[in-house]
């Protein structure tokens, strides 16, 4: 006992004089004291050795023993972590590490072209509230009590408080801006809007609409012809023609869906054209009396031309994105592939 306590005192004394200053030197010296095979797990051997009497004694012994060699041991790494950050072990010429830039979500890309084309036509941008009230989403706009859009199932209402509802077009924003200013207007609204669908390739409970409205003296449905075409001219080339075909909103009256030309098939006939060679884009009209009325605007002395479309409708065109979904999915093997600039 008495001699196992020397030799290991005399181990210390070893121990204290090791020196390592490199990675494999420290290394080395884990290997070699504190090791499956090293010497601290040989002394441990040595307890079968001790007789009964002894043996919780040079258990402290053999205790201090291991405390002093991992002390030991982690001064070592330390300092050689130490000098490593002091001495420059480091490559510095090592090209370094790529920070990804990232990219716009195509519908943001999309969204800015169509606000810079209207921009350009001297179009303000008006942004509102997502939940609305009746008034401002549908009974300004000319929609009458039983208007399938308000029904529950395509509409969702406020749970607290059911005279709230998420906005269906930003058509209330346009409410709100004729609620507080006097013609000439003309602004663009950009927003999200909610309808109560199942979700699928096409179709979501959330979309991204832009919609126009101008009001002044004397505007015609020239105006609201070529300011379109104009839009679409920018968005899709000089190349793409348009045609207008009558339709029905509420709001409006005439109303008018605008078609493009196929970009796919330059009109030939193909399956995002449905073989027509005419892909429609929007749409839109001359705003109803009862709408500029509901707002004190006198629709004998002002008329005015509105119209709506959807972001995502655009981005699949210019895309040829097929599945809704893809927008808000958030995968950024879809994201990354659309370019910064339109
Ligand atoms: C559309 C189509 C046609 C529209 C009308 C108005 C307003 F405020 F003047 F009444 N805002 N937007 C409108 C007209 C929207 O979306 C397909």
């Amino acid at each position: 006992m008495e001699a196992l306590v020397e030799k290991i005192n005399n181990y210390k004394v070893e121990i204290e004089k090791e020196v390592a200053t490199t990675v494999d030197a420290v290394e080395a010296f884990r290997i070699k004291y504190l090791g499956t095979k090293g010497l601290l797990k040989s002394v441990m051997g040595e307890m079968k050795n001790v007789p009964n009497e002894n043996k919780k004694e040079f258990g402290q012994v053999l205790n201090d023993f291991k405390l002093f060699v991992e002390e030991k041991y982690n001064t070592l790494k330390s300092a050689l972590e130490e000098q490593d950050d002091a001495t420059d072990n480091f490559d510095w010429s090592l090209p370094g590490d790529p920070i990804p830039v990232g990219s716009r979500h195509p519908l943001s890309l999309v969204r800015e072209k169509i606000i810079a084309t209207f921009s350009q036509l001297g179009f303000a941008i008006a942004e509102g509230p997502e939940i609305e009230d009746d008034w401002h989403n549908f009974g300004a706009m000319n929609l009458p009590e039983d208007h399938p859009a308000r029904d529950m199932q395509d509409t969702f209402y406020v749970q607290q408080n059911p005279t709230w509802l998420l906005r269906t077009h930003t058509s209330s924003v346009q409410a709100r801006i004729m609620e507080t200013q006097k013609p000439p207007i003309r602004v663009i609204c950009p927003g999200r809007v909610y309808r109560n669908e199942t979700i699928s390739a096409r179709a979501h409970c959330f979309f991204h609409q832009v919609e126009g409205l101008y009001i002044d003296e004397n505007v015609s449905f020239a105006d609201l012809k070529q300011t379109l075409y104009f839009f679409v001219q920018e968005m899709f080339g000089k190349d793409v023609k348009v045609r207008f075909r009558p339709s029905y909103f509420p709001f409006t009256e005439p109303s008018a869906e605008m078609d493009i030309s196929c970009l796919i098939c330059e009109g030939d006939g193909c399956n995002v054209c449905k073989h027509t060679g005419w892909v429609e884009i929007l749409g839109s009209g001359m705003v109803h009396p009862n709408v500029l009325e509901n707002f004190g605007i006198d629709s004998n002395k002002y008329t005015g031309f509105a119209f709506g479309m959807g972001v995502e409708r655009i981005c699949q065109l210019k895309y040829r994105v097929n599945d809704l979904r893809l927008y808000s999915q958030n995968d950024v093997r879809f994201l990354k592939q659309f370019t910064s600039v339109l």
